[in-house]
């Protein structure tokens, strides 16, 4: 049985070395490499190039080593077997430390002070909000977004939430679907978006949506935070309304592009800040020994866990 190790964007080395120690006893080879298409039974994919999974016969499984299924759906040629998506303890408390990280940046004028201290500034203000003054939107209410509503609720920031299909967790008013959308929009001051990018979600970070954010919170104008994918958002739209205060500020983990180009004027904003698609790396330690007893589960005739739906896509 061969496990087949589809990467591009990342070094595919770390994998190998991880998939080989956990299963010894399995062929783990790299997309390139030499190998029996009749062999493979599972392939670990992080936007592997679309047609490259097609052609094996005894496909039984693939295995996202992300959150996020995008890269694998867009895939015209993707074989008709589960897809299980990564859920991982580890990627989900990065991603809450890195929301949590921000927003209290924003909260507590970080950027600012950091670049009044290289000017020898002291900048003694006394009117500073308090967690509790401020009101967080989190977009998309799943095993990320739930975990970062209820931290940075834990800090007592005025969070709510959003989904698809209504939810409710403790403490944090939820709101779903296409009628809720509008009355959590007026409520949040800071909006964190982890959605997974669907054809339903696709661009809806827009001008239209930013306009109906609140604009009487004490951040002196909304501020985005996007963690989920660069497809949600529309950078033209962003620049545009953050030059005319329909936004305040953003930070963005992710981009229509990635890397990021060098002439996109984000790189520069004063109001933007930019960090490279890496707010929860997928650790190759913690999400190979997922992956590997998820192999080793199924064989011993249990059920693949965390199992996405395509046509959802996500
Ligand atoms: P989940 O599938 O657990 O949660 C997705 C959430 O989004 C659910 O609450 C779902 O609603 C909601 N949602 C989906 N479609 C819609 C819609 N049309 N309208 C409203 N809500 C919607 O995903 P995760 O929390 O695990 O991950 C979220 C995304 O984060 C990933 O898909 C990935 O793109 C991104 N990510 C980014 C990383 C980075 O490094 N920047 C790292 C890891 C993930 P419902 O509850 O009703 O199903
Ligand atoms: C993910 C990611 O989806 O790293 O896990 O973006």
């Amino acid at each position: 049985m061969t496990l087949l190790v589809a990467i591009t964007a990342w070094e595919v080395a770390p994998w190998l070395d991880r998939f080989r120690r956990l299963l010894p006893d399995r062929d783990v080879v790299a997309l390139g490499a030499s190998f029996d298409p009749g062999s493979v039974r599972y392939a670990a994919s992080w936007k592997h190039p679309p047609g490259s999974l097609a052609g094996l016969p005894n496909l039984q499984a693939i295995f996202s080593l992300g959150a996020g299924i995008d890269h694998l759906v867009g895939d015209p040629d993707l074989p008709p077997v589960p897809i299980a998506r990564v859920v991982d303890r580890d990627l989900t408390e990065r991603m809450s430390e890195y929301v949590v990280m921000h927003a209290l940046m924003h909260l507590r004028r970080g950027w600012l002070y950091a670049a009044r201290q290289r000017r020898g500034e002291w900048l003694d203000e006394r009117d500073q909000p308090a967690a509790r003054d401020v009101r967080v939107g989190v977009m998309g209410l799943g095993v990320l977004g739930s975990d970062v509503a209820a931290k940075l609720a834990a800090l007592r920031f005025d969070v709510a939430g959003w989904s698809r299909r209504p939810k409710r967790q403790d403490g944090v008013p939820t709101f779903s679907g296409a009628e809720g959308l509008d009355p959590f929009l007026a409520r949040t001051d800071i909006l964190v978006c982890l959605l997974p990018l669907t054809p339903e979600t696709r661009g809806i970070l827009r001008r239209d949506l930013f306009r109906r954010l609140a604009r009487d919170g004490r951040l002196g104008g909304p501020i985005l935070i996007n963690v989920g994918r660069g497809g949600l958002q529309v950078e033209a739209d962003i620049l545009s309304s953050l030059n005319d205060g329909t936004l305040r500020a953003a930070t963005l983990d992710v981009f229509e592009t990635e890397p990021l180009p060098p002439s996109s004027r984000l790189w520069s904003h004063p109001a933007v800040t930019v960090t490279p698609h890496n707010s929860a790396m997928s650790d190759p330690d913690a999400i190979a020994s997922a992956i590997a007893a998820q192999i080793r589960r199924s064989e011993a005739g249990g059920s693949l866990e965390n199992v996405v739906d395509p046509l959802r896509g996500y």
